[in-house]
């Protein structure tokens, strides 16, 4: 099955923070997870790069704004690299390409006889690039609003309410966790939608509207198409290939500009919707959003990685939030968790097996799946029993319940290990079909390890001599012969 998945396409207004990087592992992991069942998935990230926000940011930093955005896009794809994160395409929206088919999808709703032009007059969050109608302060940023009088060209979103209301209840799934949708259809339910300002005439710094060179297309009918775009176009083979079975990942501040806005562009454009949009929550530092408007709580993702590696964050964010709520971080907090889960647990679990299986058999051993006794088939349906159930949690987006049953099977084997005692077991024979055993179930053990700690279950997987490329049917096959080899410790205990 091929398949589309995209994080936001973040502001190349700054430096990127915990929070990009949170979303990312999301999608990351989800990717990862639709790999190991043998989908053809594909990643976008990206870079937002254009409006009147990013335009005052660049001019107050001295520098030409194209080496800004440059700068900016280049941190974030760098931080991809750096943290090992699996993205496929990286647009940014100074792109040619992605010029070329904002201006595809405008003419194609201007044809459909939803654009119209007229005057805005009202209050605009220039970061959140967002008019308010109610309130002197932006709900998000706490800034005050300004007062902006412009002419503007008009999208007819007020026309998609009620195809948005139906189509939301009719995809129970389109938007989770079930909170966020609820979230989505109050607001349609309980409030009229207004016909939506998407031209900009107070900035230059955008992509010019076809035919009319005063005004330039709104950054979020921009930055949204940039999900197209990464496929390469309106046209490309790539977007008929992947486009009908697309996910966006995004945090809850840009939910409407995805669940409302993004929907009603598409359908008048005359193109597919995206089968689904996951939401998390934000990530705080003492109850404030970490948010570059919030310098105090900007937390860097690689000082972090330094700590605990790229597989310890991404582990960490993953079990601990819950998909769709926020979580106030604490660094004393992600050691223990680590220093329990990854160093204690895991690592000593792998630690210990290869010891005891290298002292004895250092040259393998064979064995046939029918020949084990049952106390041993039991253990290795045990292991397959919890991997269903994390299937089942990764597949509804309970990535923090996967996480804990990855672990929590590890937990299981060890406390195998602790009744059994293999180290005073004095058959040969007896010895050899347990450590076959645990051989299986550390090696199903790295197929449930892979989304969350994939660098962990490489080197595992080296440890238990066992094809770099995992693949969830290995749950099913038993091989005969197993051998091991020494690694180094899996994840050293953190001394923060
Ligand atoms: O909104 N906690 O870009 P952006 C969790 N360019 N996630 C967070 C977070 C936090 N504290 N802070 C940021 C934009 N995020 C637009 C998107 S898409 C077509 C255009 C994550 O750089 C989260 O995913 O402000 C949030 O939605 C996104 O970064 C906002 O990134």
């Amino acid at each position: 099955m091929k398949q589309y998945l995209t994080t936001p396409i973040y502001y190349a207004s700054g430096s990127p923070h915990l929070g990009h990087a949170y979303t990312t592992f999301v999608a990351d992991c989800y990717k990862r997870y639709r790999r190991l069942r043998g989908d053809d998935v594909l990643l976008t990230s990206g870079t937002d790069e254009h409006g009147q926000k990013i335009e005052r940011i660049a001019e107050l930093s001295g520098e030409s704004i194209g080496s800004f955005i440059d700068t900016h896009s280049d941190e974030f794809l760098n931080l991809w690299k750096n943290l090992d994160i699996d993205v496929d395409l990286f647009e940014r929206t100074s792109s040619s390409t992605h010029k070329e088919l904002v201006i595809d999808i405008w003419q194609r709703i201007r044809a459909n006889g939803d654009i119209y032009k007229g005057h805005y007059e009202g209050l605009y969050c220039v970061d959140c690039e967002q008019y308010f109608t109610v309130g002197d302060q932006c709900p998000v940023h706490r800034t005050p609003l300004e007062n902006f009088s412009e002419e503007s060209y008009f999208f007819r979103l007020s026309a998609y309410q009620q195809k948005l209301i139906d189509h939301i209840e009719a995809n129970p799934d389109f938007i989770v966790p079930g909170s966020r949708r609820n979230e989505v259809l109050s607001f349609l339910k309980n409030s009229e939608l207004h016909d939506l300002s998407i031209s900009r005439t107070s900035t230059q710094w955008g992509i010019t509207v076809p035919d009319d060179p005063g005004h330039v297309v709104y950054v979020w009918l921009d930055a949204l198409a940039a999900y197209l775009s990464a496929l390469g176009g309106l046209s490309s083979k790539k977007l008929g290939c992947y486009w009908s079975n697309s996910f966006h990942f995004i945090g809850k501040d840009i939910l409407i500009f995805h669940a409302v806005y993004w929907p009603a562009f598409l359908w008048s454009a005359g193109l597919e919707l995206p089968k689904k949009i996951v939401v998390n929550g934000w990530l705080t530092v003492e109850g404030r959003k970490i948010s570059k408007s919030d310098p105090e709580t900007v937390i860097d993702p690689l000082s972090l990685t330094d700590l605990v590696g790229s597989d310890g964050l991404k582990y960490y964010f993953l079990k601990t939030v819950s998909l769709g709520l926020d979580l106030d971080f604490r660094r004393s907090h992600l050691i223990d968790v680590l220093n329990a889960d990854l160093a204690n647990n895991l690592g000593n679990l792998f630690s210990r097996f290869i010891k005891l299986f290298i002292k004895h058999f250092p040259d393998g051993l064979e064995y046939s799946s029918d020949n084990i006794a049952l106390v041993n088939k039991d253990l290795l349906q045990s292991i397959r029993d919890n991997a269903n159930k994390f299937a089942t949690a990764i597949e509804r987006f309970d990535l923090s319940q996967a996480a804990r049953l990855f672990i929590e099977t590890a937990a299981l084997v060890n406390a195998n290990i602790q009744r059994r005692e293999p180290w005073k077991i004095v058959d040969r024979d007896e010895l050899g079909q347990y450590l076959w055993t645990l051989h299986h179930c550390l090696g199903y053990l790295t197929l449930l390890g892979a989304s969350f700690v994939p660098g962990l279950t490489d080197k595992a997987r080296i440890g238990l001599n066992l094809d770099a490329e995992p693949a969830w049917t290995d749950l099913y096959c038993q091989r005969r012969y197993v051998s091991v080899r020494l690694i180094g410790s899996l994840f050293p205990r953190i001394h923060g």
